[in-house]
């Protein structure tokens, strides 16, 4: 799983990092401590030994400052401490201009840019690399930690999109049953997603009704009927051809009827271009007036997926996604970029034909994924 865009990436920062260090002059900063040398007069006798010792410190203190000195503002913050000798140094940093860094972004753009991150999400990095990195001294030997780290915090923040608790949603919605609607083109995985999220929500105590809404395709109904018999989870059903939207208001007044918590209605694969099939769309959520409209892409699909995202949207008032086949995408650019396009965050990432291969989404679990 997106291993394609982990390894573009560290090479990208590598060769950023080889350019920077032979690329750009060496620039001295100097680091100066003041003494603070109180009780040499009062004690001479003991003077050899205290010599000895601020010797020590002094090395000390250099070996700290080393690692932690990367310009002028932290020597301001090393002498608020006051310490015993005076230390002067010179620490070698790099200064990248503007300019130099618009050069350098390139290689991360190329790489990131190949992996199918959207271009609203590769400025965000640059922008937050920028404000980083540019004309702020830095340390020779921590350059290439210092870009990943920024850029390590600029993703992090891509996912600072308010998530959903299903369990804990559904589980406050007492008097009636919690209704949900999955959206997405042809073949985006939305029946499969919807027969694993019923299963997960079965194993957390919850009863699940299934709504064949998808009365369009060929064996959709059959193929929705084969889960819920697995499951043994209700399917409500009408014949091919006829309303979805019918089928699911018969199927949330069934649920009402029997005390179940929730209501997952499957949909057809539409094309955002289809004027009509959309219309469809647009009525099966004004007559079920779903709590949660889910979009369900394909990951390995990347900015088709970002932007059909945002189709679907212009539709159907989205309030999550649901990324499948995230086990054969290499590359990981739709599941960096959805978040941040849309607005809207990712709940659950399809990982396989299994019932089992489906994971709530975590942001920390996919940044050590991709080990920045
Ligand atoms: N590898 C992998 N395959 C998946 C995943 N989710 C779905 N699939 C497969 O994708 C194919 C299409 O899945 P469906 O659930 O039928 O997709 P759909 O969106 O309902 O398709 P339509 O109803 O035709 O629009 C099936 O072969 C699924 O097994 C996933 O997370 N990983
Ligand atoms: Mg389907």
């Amino acid at each position: 799983m997106f291993k394609f865009l982990k390894d573009k990436v560290k090479k990208a920062i590598s060769k950023i990092n080889d350019k920077v260090e032979n690329e750009l002059p060496d620039e001295e900063v100097e680091i100066v401590e003041e003494i603070v040398e109180k009780e040499e007069k009062k004690e001479e006798k003991k003077e050899e030994k205290k010599e000895e010792k601020k010797e020590e410190k002094k090395e000390e203190k250099k070996e700290e400052l080393e690692t932690k000195a990367v310009g002028i503002e932290e020597v301001e913050e090393v002498r608020a401490k006051g310490l015993f000798g005076k230390i002067k140094q010179k620490i070698n940093t790099k200064n990248i201009s503007s300019e130099k860094f618009d050069e350098l972004f390139e290689e991360l753009e190329i790489a990131l840019l190949e992996n199918n991150v959207a271009l609203e999400v590769i400025d965000k990095i640059k922008n937050d690399l920028k404000e980083e990195l540019v004309d702020k001294p830095i340390k020779r030997k921590e350059i290439e930690s210092k870009i990943l780290k920024s850029l390590k915090q600029s993703i992090t923040n891509l996912f600072e999109v308010d998530s959903i608790d299903i369990i804990d949603k559904i589980k406050n919605k007492k008097d009636e049953p919690y209704v949900v609607c999955f959206v997405g083109v042809n073949g985006s995985g939305k029946t499969t997603s919807i027969a694993k999220l019923a299963n997960h929500l079965k194993k957390n105590g919850l009863s699940v009704l299934l709504v064949a809404g998808d009365t369009w395709r060929a064996a959709s109904i059959q193929q929705l009927e084969e889960h819920g018999t697995n499951l043994g989870i209700r399917v409500i059903k009408h014949n091919y051809g006829s309303d979805p939207a019918a089928v699911a208001f018969d199927g949330i007044k069934a649920a009402k009827a029997n005390n179940v918590d929730v209501v997952l209605i499957d949909t057809a694969g539409r094309q955002h271009s289809n004027k009509d099939l959309m219309r469809e769309l647009e009525k099966i959520v004004r007559v079920s007036t779903p709590d949660l409209n889910i979009f369900v892409g394909e990951s390995t699909t990347g900015n088709d997926c970002v932007l059909q995202a945002q189709q679907f949207g212009d539709t159907v008032e989205l309030d999550g996604v649901i990324l499948t086949k995230s086990d054969v995408d290499e590359k990981g650019g739709a599941a960096i970029s959805i978040g941040y396009v849309t607005g809207k965050p990712i709940l659950f990432l399809g990982t396989g034909q299994e019932y089992e291969d489906f994971e709530e989404f975590n942001a920390d679990k996919f940044l050590k994924f991709l080990d920045i």
